[in-house]
């Protein structure tokens, strides 16, 4: 039987435990724009007690730069005005350009953006700001999350925001810019281990995908393999996965712990693999719990990796099949 990424989704179903990441960002998307704002404030100022983000290089900001210039040369309505046209996914001209943000670029933004806030060139939350019943709700939710949890309902809302470029013709795209890389701290891992995995197509993809290596993770796959990131649809065949590789998962860190293999009956395997990933902006400071599942073909190549967030560390121990 034909392999389809269809059925390659449901293998190993049981990872896919109702999450509280897609819970809490539904109860932010209930929120007003302005709640929106000083909700991710809020949390962001309180997660900083703890663990902050790295500043992003200025190869990155660089990016961001002719939008940061402009809201800073505004009045502090004109620059309240551009944040909910932002949050909004208003058509602006500013919410267009950074509709076509990558991932990163959009966080360093925001990133810029919360420090100049902080200096007072940007307009700040309102003083005497009253956090709304909607704003608190969200707030406890978030503080009964780990940090990796956390930290990803923070990624993800702002990832949402801006203009969506994604309809616009490709007249409309600006320039090509390639992706700044982030620069690793510690040497890669060459020789991964993981507890009941031989495979060589996962160990080999763990290890270059550590290096950074993206063309040697790719040519693991099937020309029609697919990787399916949390939360989101799969990504299907070496062009795309390479640009998403070359976009989001720079920098990353990743340690497989355990995992099981079986085999099918038309020689192809699942397998299961759980542990931690950690990223750039947190490094060594937040651990985010994962599950890699993958369906590899007779011949040994990745047709299919899933990547779930997992619902609570428990489940790092959760490698049955049903
Ligand atoms: C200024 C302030 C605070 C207030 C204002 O009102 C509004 C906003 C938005 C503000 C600013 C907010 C800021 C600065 C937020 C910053 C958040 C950051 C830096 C979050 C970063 C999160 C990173 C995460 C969650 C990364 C996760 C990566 C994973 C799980 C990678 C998984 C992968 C694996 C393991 C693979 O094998 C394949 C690739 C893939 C990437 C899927």
């Amino acid at each position: 039987m034909a392999l389809t990424i269809q059925s390659a989704q449901n293998i190993f179903s049981n990872t896919q435990v109702p999450s509280q990441i897609p819970a809490t960002i539904a109860l932010f998307d209930q929120l007003s724009v302005d709640d929106q704002l000083a909700y991710l404030w809020f949390a962001y100022t309180e997660m900083g007690k703890t663990i902050t983000p790295a500043a992003p290089g200025a190869a990155r900001l660089q990016l961001a730069e002719s939008l940061l210039n402009q809201i800073k040369q505004m009045s502090a309505e004109e620059q309240t005005r551009v944040m909910r046209d932002i949050a909004s996914r208003a058509d602006s001209p500013i919410s267009r350009s950074y509709g076509f943000f990558s991932v990163n670029t959009k966080l360093a933004f925001w990133y810029e953006l919360g420090e100049l806030m902080k200096q007072g060139v940007v307009a700040p939350i309102p003083t005497g700001y009253q956090m709304s019943p909607g704003v608190q709700l969200v707030l406890e939710a978030t503080k009964k999350l780990d940090p990796g949890q956390q930290i990803t309902v923070l990624r993800n809302t702002v990832v949402n925001m801006g203009f969506d470029t994604s309809d616009l013709g490709p007249s409309s795209y600006p320039k090509a810019v390639e992706e700044p890389a982030f620069t690793r701290t510690a040497p890669p891992v060459s020789s991964v281990k993981i507890d009941g995995i031989t495979e060589p197509a996962v160990l080999g993809y763990i290890e270059a995908m550590n290096a950074d290596n993206f063309d040697q993770a790719i040519s693991l796959f099937t020309p029609d393999g697919a990787l399916q990131p949390p939360f989101q649809k799969p990504i299907v065949g070496h062009q795309a996965i390479a640009k998403y590789m070359r976009e989001e998962a720079q920098g990353l860190n990743m340690m497989p712990q355990k995992g099981i293999c079986e085999n099918l009956s038309d020689g192809s395997k699942q397998l299961k693999i759980t542990g931690v990933v950690q990223t750039p902006w947190f490094g060594v400071t937040v651990g985010m719990n994962i599950a890699w599942r993958f369906l590899i073909n007779p011949e040994g190549k990745i047709f299919f990796v899933a990547i779930d967030m997992l619902a609570s560390p428990e489940e790092l121990l959760n490698l049955r099949r049903v």
